[in-house]
């Protein structure tokens, strides 16, 4: 019989394993993915539900910074039931799309059903990143990236989550053919795992502290899709409110919540931070409890010497630990979230 929370916390601490294997798993089908990246394709999408979703977004956003091509994120769900509003192009089959499924579970009904859809009208090539090899997404793919060691037992996505995103921005790197970055990301478990032993204490200090009633996270660029994910761990696993926003959008009427009961969270870029310093000082001001995480000069320091776009992954350590550690000093299981299955098997 396991305690309540156990396998969450050992997920979490045990991540940075999971993150390497993410990059071995990538060098393991360079080839594979080459041949796809080096095909034409006029878009590229990706799709998730929940977690995948928000991995989804933050990989799109890499994506497109790193190769200048066009990458967007859409729900399974929507790109299951609204396809021509999501990717368009029904009208010009000419046009080909590359989909990148993702997927823990590699069994969510909206994401198998709507990459079958996809192949079904020949769309175009389609890569799936999950850790269940086993189940029907992987079998789907042109080239399917399997992390086993980002498998997990906890419903909230953890290690699993941080896994997939590494792999997604590795094979990034692989299409920009940027295998400078692509090996530097090879320091990161070691630096999560400084991550995960140096704020431990600040994340407990913060969970524990329930005269905190809302959190908002706050990200730009690749970032807003991790602010996202933030967000969900803290409604999945702590029951608590909690929004993302793109960092300045925050200014233009979400900050009216501010008050002193809420933790604004920070995920600070290194080209932007004065805009996003300024804001968390505002916030601040206010009366809110900041948490600002980056590079440097932050509440959670990385001090990775690692490039801004190879090291987004170093964001999720601290948040995941914090709210498990609120949800803990609530008497709550993080394991079992409240209404939660691991996985959305729908009769559609
Ligand atoms: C997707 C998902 C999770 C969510 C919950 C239910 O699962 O919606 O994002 O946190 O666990 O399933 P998957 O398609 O990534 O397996």
């Amino acid at each position: 019989m396991t305690e309540r929370g156990e396998f969450s916390h050992t997920e979490i601490l045990s991540q940075p394993e999971a993150w390497a294997d993410a990059l071995d798993v990538v060098e393991k089908s360079r080839d594979g993915l080459k041949n796809i990246f080096d095909a034409t394709y006029d878009q590229v999408v990706f799709t998730g539900c929940g977690s995948t979703h928000y991995l989804s977004l933050a990989a799109a956003a890499l994506f497109q910074e790193m190769t200048g091509k066009i990458a967007r994120a859409v729900p399974g769900g929507e790109l299951l039931l609204n396809s021509e509003a999501a990717i368009g192009w029904n009208s010009n089959p000419a046009h080909k799309t590359l989909l990148v499924a993702i997927s823990r579970s590699g069994s969510t009904t909206e994401t198998v059903r709507a990459v079958e859809a996809f192949k079904q009208q020949q769309r175009g090539p389609v890569l799936t990143i999950t850790n269940y090899g086993q189940e029907p997404l992987a079998g789907l793919a042109d080239v399917p990236l399997v992390i086993e060691k980002g498998q997990e037992e906890s419903v909230a996505q953890t290690r699993s989550f941080a896994a997939m995103y590494l792999a997604a921005a590795a094979m990034t790197m692989l299409a920009a053919g940027n295998e400078t970055l692509r090996g530097e990301m090879r320091k990161l478990p070691a630096v999560g795992e400084k991550l995960l032993k140096k704020y431990d204490a600040l994340a407990r200090e913060t969970g524990e502290n329930l005269s905190f009633d809302r959190f908002y996270f706050l990200g730009g660029g690749a970032r807003y899709g991790l602010a996202c994910e933030g967000n969900l761990k803290m409604k999945e696993m702590t029951l608590s409110h909690s929004e993302p926003f793109y960092f300045l959008e925050f200014r233009h009427g979400p900050m009216s919540m501010v008050t002193r009961s809420a933790v604004v969270v920070g995920l600070l870029s290194e080209k932007n931070s004065g805009h996003e310093r300024t804001l968390l000082d505002e916030m601040q001001a206010m009366g809110g409890t900041i948490l600002s995480l980056g590079e440097a000069e932050a509440r959670v320091t990385f001090e990775s010497g690692i490039p801004e776009s190879a090291r987004n992954v170093l964001y999720l350590p601290v948040l995941q630990l914090m709210a498990y550690y609120r949800s803990m000093a609530k008497g709550l299981n993080p394991d079992r979230p409240n209404n939660l299955t691991a996985v959305v098997k729908l009769d559609l």
